[in-house]
């Protein structure tokens, strides 16, 4: 109770931060879209990570309102970014289930992109595959949102429960490979394998695809090797904040 009279007071105060994580180009080293993460900065506790309140949102409903808080402030920045003269480039923001599946999202989403004045080509929408997922009803979802002009990734790609199946229904864009794929595909042939083959497929499928959990130049290079499109991870930048990620678009990840 306690976690969800502050978790009230911070939607009310905004006492919400973004933080963003660069997405590079492997083939250019260049970063071509950044994902927005959420963090609460709480006025006693400094900055909250979202593994304290986000499953915690979700369950008493509050992610609704946590979640168009996230999609006005990651439109308005990357508009300003773009004002600022810094190239056009997509914001990925995760929508939880419940943000998927509520009532008129494609009006709210629509909102938001003629308030802020962003291109809804430059918003992509994550989306985690879920279990209790009413599959017909994620068709219609996504074909709205597909018709607002945004672009739609499954975060999290090779977790859920028959992905597959999944994959040949819905109208995506992109694939987003789980880090525990990532993580271990110089030491574990089986990911390794796992890897190679999700990459392969999103080639035939007309998908892009991006490998999370980038944290070394070895898994890099393989990843490069193996044709994947789009790399993010600890081994270019970690989440940042604004000013942080500004100095990385004028000047290039480290890695690169
Ligand atoms: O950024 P960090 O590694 O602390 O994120 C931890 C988890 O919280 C990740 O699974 C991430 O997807 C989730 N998360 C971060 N920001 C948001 C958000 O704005 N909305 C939702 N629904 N989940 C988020
Ligand atoms: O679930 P989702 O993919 O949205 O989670 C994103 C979060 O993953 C980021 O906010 C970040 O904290 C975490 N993350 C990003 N890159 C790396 C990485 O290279 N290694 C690890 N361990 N975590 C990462
Ligand atoms: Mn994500
Ligand atoms: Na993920």
């Amino acid at each position: 109770l306690k976690l969800e009279n502050e978790l009230r007071r911070a939607i009310a105060l905004e006492e919400f931060v973004l933080f963003y994580q660069p997405q590079v180009d492997i083939e250019t080293g260049r970063i071509v879209g950044v994902e927005a993460l959420i963090r609460w900065n709480h006025p006693e506790k400094g900055l909250i990570s979202p593994n304290y309140f986000i499953s915690f949102a979700e369950e008493s409903g509050l992610i609704v309102p946590i979640g168009e808080w996230v999609l006005r402030a990651a439109c308005k920045q990357n508009k300003a970014w773009q004002n600022q003269g810094f190239s056009p480039m997509p914001i990925s923001v995760n929508l939880s289930m419940r943000q998927f599946f509520q009532h008129n999202l494609k009006g709210k989403i629509s909102h938001v992109l003629e308030q802020t004045g962003l291109d809804p080509q430059y918003l992509e929408l994550e989306i985690t595959e879920s279990m209790t997922m009413d599959v017909d009803h994620a068709i219609q979802s996504l074909l709205e949102l597909k018709e607002l002009g945004v672009h739609v990734s499954i975060d999290d790609f090779g977790t859920g429960y028959s992905s597959l199946y999944y994959l040949k229904k819905f109208p995506i864009d992109k694939l987003k490979i789980d880090r525990s794929f990532v993580r271990d595909i110089m030491v574990d042939p089986n990911d390794a394998a796992i890897v190679t083959t999700i990459i392969a497929m999103t080639r035939h499928l007309n998908l892009k695809v991006i490998a999370e959990g980038v944290e070394t130049e070895e898994q890099l290079h393989f990843l490069h090797q193996n044709r994947c499109n789009e790399v993010q991870g600890y081994w270019f930048s970690p989440p940042v904040n604004a000013v942080q990620l500004e100095n990385m678009l004028s000047h290039g990840v480290h890695a690169a």
